[in-house]
């Protein structure tokens, strides 16, 4: 052996690692800081590789909340999320966090563990399908066998959750590939022939986008969670600030415009405002910005904007067209396309202006006349606590800047029509699935991204339930996290239900049994406290916002209150119920 060959042979040596170690490299590479994980008997290897690396792993008390937690990493900061977990149940357990970073488009990759190669469909200890049940939960997966193959597919997972519309990938590595050695050469350049992403947009759609919004006489925005994806909220202000329209924000799409920005009329649809969905309407132009016409906008899809044509752009080719047809199409990535479109706009502005000037003055009048008909207004109470009332000090409190992570409920709608957020990647909750347990960890993966930032996680006293043993994770690592649990006895959006659509036959509803939450903070080792009358609210939200660490209170609101206003299953929009039905007056002779 001469010389030369000796020092290759040396430095191929020096990189020779466990695929436990490569998986380590190449999540550092795609500069992950945290994986939000639970162990188990296949996955020591990577345990025993992370014991001398510098990436933090939290430890969740579920491995549902793993993947939550990598989801609220992902809203939070725009960053990959990344969850980890055992084989079988541990992988299992992950399916639901998947599903919901799938149905919301949040860039998650998942690494689970897998029994041994030659184990593989022996019903080996711990043997599951993951790659099989993954399958239609997650936007792309792929079981590693021979640890070769570690270094290329770890990237491949990464790229794919983070581009075009994105999603999560599941990796799931058998122990054998984990323990296997093999010579890590960094990974540059992905090849994925199948997988292509169109970002530009047409560029003549683009310019008849332009002229419509211009011809339009009373054109609205109609905003989602692909703003949020694609960054492009300062877009998304200059635009509606050009052509003066009126926009709504869907639940995912909240702080894609400034909830303060005069333009910006509030969230439409099931529980949107009367501006908003009357709004939609009568308009004659609806300019959809990555969104998907989901149900819970468009109430019954037939009687939805009947008078609009739709421009419709998004990242993801499959969405346009599919639940409402677009007169004009554009495949593109969002902040792309509306810089482009502004261009345009711009150019075309001089022949327009002065007659869509003078429609957008009359469009402007008849949308301020529906919000001074029906304003999206809290109710208070004076002697029981009023849930709006509750949201409405939390938005005094946080002032547009907090971060909230909501559960899934009443308290989720109630939170999303009285907070304000200003920006982007503050309201953070399950849109889509609408997962209960989301809050807490979703919460815990906030707080994670952004260390400095007053984090709320908001939940009902059922969907706390679900995640109450995530209250050690935030005492564990000193997340100070304020978990305030909307608690009014009922799993509340489900008696809601019962109450006005099935006679009020309240069938297993009722929240007996809630613990006492002083005593249970202080069993965490945190701070809690119930609060209990309109009095003390506002001064115990400051006393959490003082307190350095985590802090955990039981808000008793009055229990029958519902969410209005209300688009009945199978109603138009503008089909709202606004109000409780008046009591019917007791006849007397
Ligand atoms: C995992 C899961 N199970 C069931 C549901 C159905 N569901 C939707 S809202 C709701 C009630 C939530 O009650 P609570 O957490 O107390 O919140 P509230 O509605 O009272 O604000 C239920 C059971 C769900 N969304 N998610």
């Amino acid at each position: 052996m001469d010389d030369c060959n000796e020092e290759g042979e040396l430095a191929a040596m020096s990189n020779l690692m466990s695929g436990a170690r490569i998986l380590l490299e190449c999540l550092a590479r795609e500069n992950v800081e945290v994986i939000f994980g639970y162990p188990g008997g296949v996955t020591l290897p990577l345990y025993d590789a992370l014991y001398e690396h510098p990436i933090r792993h939290v430890l969740v008390r579920h491995e549902e909340n793993a993947s939550f937690a990598a989801s609220g990493y992902a809203r939070a900061s725009g960053r990959v999320g990344v969850c980890c977990a055992t084989s079988g149940p541990g992988a299992t357990n992950l399916t639901t966090g998947l599903v919901d970073a799938m149905m919301d488009s949040i860039p998650v990759v998942a690494i689970t563990g897998q029994v041994t190669s030659k184990m593989i469909g022996s019903d080996a200890f711990q043997e599951a399908d993951t790659f099989g049940i993954m399958r239609p939960a997650t936007k792309h997966n792929y079981l590693v066998r021979d640890v070769n193959d570690v270094a290329r597919v770890v990237h491949e997972a990464f790229y794919i959750a983070s581009t075009g519309r994105p999603g999560p990938v599941l990796v799931d590595i058998t122990k054998d590939a984990l323990q296997g050695q093999a010579h890590y050469t960094p990974v540059h350049e992905i090849h994925l022939p199948g997988y292509k992403v169109v970002t530009d947009g047409h560029a003549g759609q683009i310019r008849r986008a332009a002229q419509m919004m211009w011809e339009a006489q009373r054109p609205m925005v109609y905003a989602g969670g692909g703003i949020i994806h694609s960054g492009a909220h300062d877009e998304l202000r200059e635009l509606v600030e050009l052509i003066d329209c009126p926009a709504v924000c869907t639940l995912m799409g909240l702080g894609g415009l400034p909830g303060s920005h005069p333009n910006f009329v509030s969230l439409p649809g099931m529980h949107g405002s009367y501006a908003a969905n009357m709004g939609l309407t009568e308009c004659d132009l609806i300019i959809a910005l990555g969104v998907r016409f989901d149900d819970r906008v468009t109430g019954r899809l037939s009687a939805f904007a009947p008078h609009a044509k739709v421009i419709h752009v998004d990242i993801d080719p499959a969405e346009i067209g599919k639940n409402r047809a677009a007169d004009l199409p554009i495949v593109g990535d969002l902040k792309r396309v509306i810089a482009k479109l502004i261009k345009i706009l711009k150019e075309l502005q001089p022949q327009a202006s002065e007659q869509s000037a003078e429609a957008r003055q009359e469009w402007w009048r008849r949308v301020h006349g529906w919000q001074a008909e029906h304003p999206l207004e809290p109710v208070f109470g004076t002697d029981e606590i009023k849930p709006q009332q509750l949201m409405y000090e939390i938005n005094r409190i946080s002032n547009g800047k907090a971060i909230v992570s909501s559960d899934v409920g009443q308290h989720q709608m109630w939170a999303a029509q009285f907070i304000r957020f200003d920006a982007p990647r503050l309201w953070i909750n399950s849109g889509s699935l609408g997962s209960m347990g989301f809050g807490l960890p979703g919460a815990v993966g906030a707080q994670m991204a952004n260390p400095e930032a007053t984090v709320f996680a908001i939940a009902g006293d059922g969907g706390f339930q679900m995640s109450v043993p995530e209250l050690a994770t935030l005492v564990n690592y000193g997340l100070p996290v304020k978990v305030i649990v909307m608690n009014n006895g009922y799993l509340g959006m489900v008696r809601q239900w019962q109450e006005l659509f099935y006679n009020n036959r309240l069938c297993a509803v009722e929240l007996s049994s809630f613990p006492n939450v002083e005593l249970l903070a202080a069993a965490y080792g945190m701070k809690g406290r119930i609060v209990r009358t309109p009095a003390e609210l506002r001064s115990a939200l400051q006393e959490a916002m003082d307190e350095p660490g985590p802090y955990l209170m039981d808000v008793r609101v009055s229990q029958y209150e519902n969410v209005y206003p209300m688009v009945p299953a199978g109603a138009a929009i503008n089909e709202m119920v606004l109000a409780p039905p008046q009591p019917v007056p007791v006849a007397t002779k």
